[in-house]
């Protein structure tokens, strides 16, 4: 990968904070930053961007925690929290993670709620079972099970299998969490940041992307070295640190697994990262 315009990656500043469990790594200093050139969110406003949760209600509980406490700090009008999709599957207790987002987002944060190529797959499902097969080998199981649904992901589901798993999800899953799911949306600007789950396709305006690159686009766009007209904020692939570039920052650190759950604070032409500790 041609990585001339990493910014940041040096851990060099990463520390502790004092008062959390959390990581904060500051990049105050990268080049043109201090100056104050460079993309910036509106003006009066900090966004906060969260990665892949996948199930971990428990370091989404952390990292809000964090992230108020970060906020607390800043003279702004606006605080958002974009949440990059994938919020099911895979982890614990994908219902913790829903409620959690319906509920319990810090005070004073105006939320936005980004789709992942995992609730795409579940709606599918929900919608029409032989969508099915797909949604449960990607860890849809992990799913049912928070939900209090019984898989086992050695079964080869039939269509009579199938029937029965989406009858009984469509019967447990609470209605305020379908409609949760039902109204997340593609993408998300803030001045010149753009926010969508899994990235975009190059070369295509904004307005004119379509949902399939928004959720799934890897490499087309993992490799682009084109100035997309926004630094696009995405998940969906998973990194060992934050990728920062000039034209994109990834900050999906697979904290399913990892533990390590990563949020991308911006405000003005700043940028910080914030993580749960792993
Ligand atoms: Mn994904």
């Amino acid at each position: 990968m041609a990585d001339a315009n990493i910014l940041l990656t040096s851990k060099a500043t990463a520390r502790h904070d004092k008062y959390f469990n959390m990581i904060v790594d500051s990049f105050a200093e990268a080049p043109g930053r201090a100056m104050g050139v460079g993309p910036t969110t509106p003006a009066g406003t900090a966004v906060y961007a969260i990665g892949d949760i996948h199930g971990r209600a428990d370091l989404l509980a952390e990292l809000h925690a964090g992230i108020a406490a970060n906020a607390a700090k800043r003279a702004v009008m606006r605080r958002v929290i974009v949440y990059l999709g994938d919020y099911v599957d895979r982890g614990p207790d994908v219902a913790g993670v829903i409620d959690t987002l319906l509920d319990r987002v810090p005070e004073g944060f105006e939320p936005v709620y980004l789709i992942g190529n995992h609730e795409r797959m579940m709606l599918d499902f929900l919608d029409d079972v032989t969508c099915g097969p797909l949604w449960l080998r990607n860890g849809g199981e992990q799913t049912l099970a928070s939900y209090g649904i019984d898989y086992e992901s050695s079964e080869t589901p039939d269509l009579q299998r199938l029937r029965g798993l989406q009858g009984v999800l469509r019967y447990r899953l609470p209605q305020r969490h379908l409609e949760f799911l039902q109204g997340l949306q593609l993408l998300h600007i803030e001045g010149d940041y753009a926010f969508a789950h899994a990235g975009i396709r190059p070369g295509v305006p904004f307005e004119a992307q379509e949902e399939n690159d928004l959720l799934w686009v890897r490499g087309l766009f993992l490799r682009s070295t084109r100035d997309h007209g926004k630094v696009v904020v995405h998940g969906h692939t998973i990194v060992p640190e934050p990728e920062v570039l000039s034209n994109r920052i990834g900050i999906d650190t697979g904290a399913w697994y990892t533990g390590r759950l990563t949020s991308l604070a911006l405000e003005g032409t700043e940028r910080q990262l914030i993580a749960t500790v792993s």
